[in-house]
């Protein structure tokens, strides 16, 4: 506690008695930083030793979460911390809700990013993650009047000790110009760029401690600054408020995170900011992480990037640049390192989600990086005729150069082409991307695709969110080994029999419900009632997960109970709890959410069904929200359409927290299936193919609207404006849309849907079997954890190896 003291005095400058929380909170992680810097210099010392083959996650984002209690955790300081801080009067807890946390990403991608990093960290795997330090992430999500407004997130405003800037490390990045022809000194004609403009990347690192093995590898964010030179040039001719100006242009390239999830929105600052990071990381890479004497033919044994989606693809062709016009390679030289260090990482398969350049915009801002795509998709394109001779629909098909709507540079297919490995992140996934978004190039390079199905870190989403079952696997286990191997929850199975087991499990639900009730209450003013079923529907707000599925069952039960159609003493008392973010242009889903609200709103103030039914949606869902609403969760909602949902990783928190899934045969739904089995996991709705069929066959939503009495209750009840005060006009959107467009089948699977939550209230009604399913949930999740999937990554893309600290 002397060291934490002498922070608070000489960091913080102030003393134990006039320090704000913030101050406590700032001087324990610079404590906790400092006691993990010793470890971190040592990995880098052993990494820049030892020389081996290492992997660079390139990821437009990270979505870390809160630092401080995993950061303690990583050191086993968390006890000796509590203990010291209670000496001083201070809770330890209350410093944890100081940390505002970092929401660098969208949703299940950013997220995924940074258990990954985690779990490279634990397992000891030479590995560095590189992003974008934005100054605003993720929007901070209110309501008003029910309605979704998005307000700044300005994590940065009360600082972050997590930081380490580097300015000195800046590295310049190039846009715009030209490019023309010109005479090496050997008479060699090549190509010079000659760029319009630059910006400066700086680097800010953070600590990614792997768990209690004393490694600490580094997180790489790049922030956007103005160069001195275009400073200088501004300011010398006069105008000062014109240089002003050209800094805050060169800043805004990483200023905020684009809010789309899973839809793209091709916006000209957004490829600014793809090229941005990635620019930087490799120009660090190269030129800072490898040795000066590097001979860069050795690439391919040094170094494995991880395309994490289409975002950081346009390293391909900038690694081709630094190559030829920068090293003087030759073209086939470059182009064979270039084919053998890069894989890529699909995450969906909604076709609009992939993204797509057009020429116009990438030969402006990029005019090298075009010529390069170009040629490689001209090979690409003669080995391909070559191949299928007489098929030119093929050939356009799998072309890099989209011709129609506009000619546009398809991301997925360059990366396809260049990379070693291509990955799904769910069998299904995996299976419906060889079969048919990336069929042609399946049938081409059938050696490329592989399978790594999605995990999350048992740290952050076990072990510090749900303290109390940690603590009784740690018991049954017989010690905490299980934290980083995780398939040593396969020891608690017999327990599901043990009925004394099972009654402490439920102690800890039960506790974990009362937890969250308070934080409901605390943060939003929520009151709920922990003696109901929380069942939990949290992601992003889209239509193809389908919340106006879960959304059409509860306005069933409210129907069915006020028209006396059901007597509300059958009805299992339940809290239907929501959170999600709409991306703030997807005017549907803003739709929905407000409709959720609504309905909320009056379900919650009707007598007819208090203490029965209850919607709870909290703003701002976010992964300290996460960490404390999954513990609590009895029922989980996995209810995409069967062939949309690339994987899904809720669902994996929620199994390995003891909830039950209600599901559909979609993303990584089906490996929890086989794992938990068809008894413990409520499956219903349309198989993938079967939903091809409905499609192929003509899909009529009004067919099921009116052969389906509930179904067409509660469309009724919304069109008539019962949850707008009369108002028919402000739910019509919604309603319209599924009885005429649904293009995710809600009203096909409505009915599958009610039968399969009616198999959940007769199964809850069975208290012990209930939990005995909860137990096997857990027992059998060992396989989603992030480790696992990291395992597979080294074994099936990576080919790289851990490298033990010597102890
Ligand atoms: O929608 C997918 C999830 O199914 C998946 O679990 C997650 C991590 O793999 O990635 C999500 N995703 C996909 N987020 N953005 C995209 C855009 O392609």
């Amino acid at each position: 506690m002397r060291e934490y003291l002498r922070e608070l005095n000489f960091g913080q400058g102030v003393d134990l008695s006039r320090a704000s929380v913030n101050d406590q909170y700032l001087a324990l992680a610079r404590t906790v930083r400092h006691y993990l810097m010793v470890r971190w210099l040592e990995t880098l010392r052993r990494q820049s030793e030892v020389q081996a083959k290492s992997v660079a996650y390139l990821s437009a984002e990270f979505l870390l979460g809160r630092q401080l209690d995993n950061a303690l955790l990583a050191a086993d300081l968390t006890d000796i911390v509590e203990e010291g801080l209670s000496g001083l009067g201070i809770d330890l807890d209350t410093l944890r809700q100081a940390e505002v946390e970092p929401g660098l990403g969208n949703g299940g991608l950013g997220r995924l990013a940074a258990c990954f990093i985690d779990s490279l960290a634990t397992m000891n795997v030479p590995s560095i993650g590189y992003g974008i330090r934005y100054e605003y992430g993720i929007f901070r999500q209110t309501f008003v009047d029910g309605w979704q407004v998005e307000k700044p997130d300005s994590w940065l405003t009360l600082g972050s000790p997590w930081e380490f800037p580097h300015p000195e490390m800046a590295v310049e990045v190039s846009f715009g110009g030209s490019v023309a022809d010109w005479e090496d000194d050997d008479g060699t004609v090549r190509r010079r760029w000659t760029p319009g403009w630059s910006v400066l990347g700086v680097p800010y690192n953070y600590m990614v401690p792997g768990y209690g093995n004393g490694r600490v590898n580094t997180l790489r964010l790049w922030s956007a600054r103005a160069t001195r030179a275009f400073d200088l040039e501004i300011f010398n001719s006069g105008d000062y408020a014109q240089a002003v100006r050209a800094q805050t242009f060169a800043e805004n390239i990483s200023k905020v995170l684009y809010p789309e999830d899973s839809t793209p929105q091709g916006k000209e600052l957004r490829l600014q900011q793809q090229y941005f990071f990635v620019a930087c990381s490799l120009k660090d890479f190269v030129d800072q992480v490898l040795p000066k004497d590097f001979d860069l033919t050795n690439l391919p044994d040094r170094i494995h990037f991880q395309l994490n989606d289409t975002h950081p693809v346009i390293a391909i062709p900038e690694l081709m640049r630094i190559l030829v016009d920068e090293k003087k390679w030759s073209w086939d030289d470059a182009w064979s390192v270039v084919r053998q260090v890069f894989s890529y990482t699909c995450h969906t398969l909604l076709p609009e989600a992939l993204e797509v350049w057009s020429v116009e915009l990438l030969g402006r801002l990029l005019p090298r990086h075009l010529e390069i795509i170009y040629r490689i998709n001209e090979e690409f394109l003669l080995g391909l005729r070559a191949a299928y001779p007489d098929d030119e629909l093929r050939a356009r098909r799998m072309s890099i150069v989209a011709e129609f709507p506009e000619r546009g540079i398809r991301m997925a297919h360059l990366a396809t082409v260049a990379g070693v490995k291509v990955n799904g992140v769910a069998a299904l996934h995996s299976q419906l991307l060889r079969d048919k978004v990336l069929h042609d190039f399946a049938e081409y390079y059938p050696g490329k695709f592989t399978n790594v199905t999605n995990g999350i870190t048992p740290r952050r989403f076990v072990r510090l969110s749900n303290p109390g079952l940690s603590g009784l696997i740690t018991e049954a286990v017989g010690s905490d080994a299980w934290v980083s191997d995780l398939d040593r929850l396969r020891e608690l199975e017999p327990l599901a029999d043990d009925a004394e087991f099972r009654r402490r499990f439920r102690e800890v639900k039960a506790a974990n419900k009362r937890r969250l009730v308070q934080v409901l209450v605390e943060r939003d003013g929520i009151e709920l009632d922990p003696d109901t079923m929380f069942d939990v529907m949290v992601k992003r707000l889209h239509e193809y997960k389908r919340q106006t599925l879960k959304l059409l069952h509860v306005v069933t039960l409210y129907q069915q109970i006020t028209t006396g159609a059901l007597d509300v003493e059958d009805v299992t008392p339940r809290t239907f709890a929501f959170g999600a973010k709409a991306a703030p242009g997807y005017r549907m889903a803003k739709q929905i959410i407000g409709l959720i609200n609504a309905v909320g709103r009056t379900v919650n103030a009707d007598p007819a069904v208090q203490g029965r039914l209850t919607v709870a949606f909290p703003a701002n869902y976010n992964v300290t929200l996460a960490e404390t609403l999954i513990p609590a969760a009895d029922l989980s909602e996995q209810i995409s359409l069967a062939g949309k949902e690339a994987s899904g990783t809720g669902n994996m928190k929620f199994m390995l927290n003891g909830a039950l899934t209600i599901g559909t045969d979609d993303g990584a739904n089906v490996e929890i299936r086989e794992l938990v089995g068809d008894d413990n996991f409520f499956l219903f709705g349309l198989t993938e193919p079967e939903v091809a069929e409905v499609v192929e066959s003509g899909y009529h939503p009004t067919s099921y609207y009116e052969t389906n009495p509930h179904l067409r209750h509660a469309l009724d009840l919304i069109a008539s404006g019962a949850f707008s005060d009369g108002d028919r006009s402000v739910f019509e959107p919604v309603v319209s849309n599924l009885l005429h467009e649904d293009r995710f089948l809600v009203l096909a699977d409505f009915q599958a849907y009610l039968d399969a939550q009616a198999r959940v209230d007769a199964a809850y009604a069975d208290p012990e079997a209930w939990t005995r399913s909860a137990i096997l949930n857990v027992a059998r999740g060992g396989f989603f954890s992030s480790d696992r999937s990291m395992r597979d990554y080294l074994d099936r893309v990576w080919h790289a190896h851990p490298v033990p600290p010597i102890s």
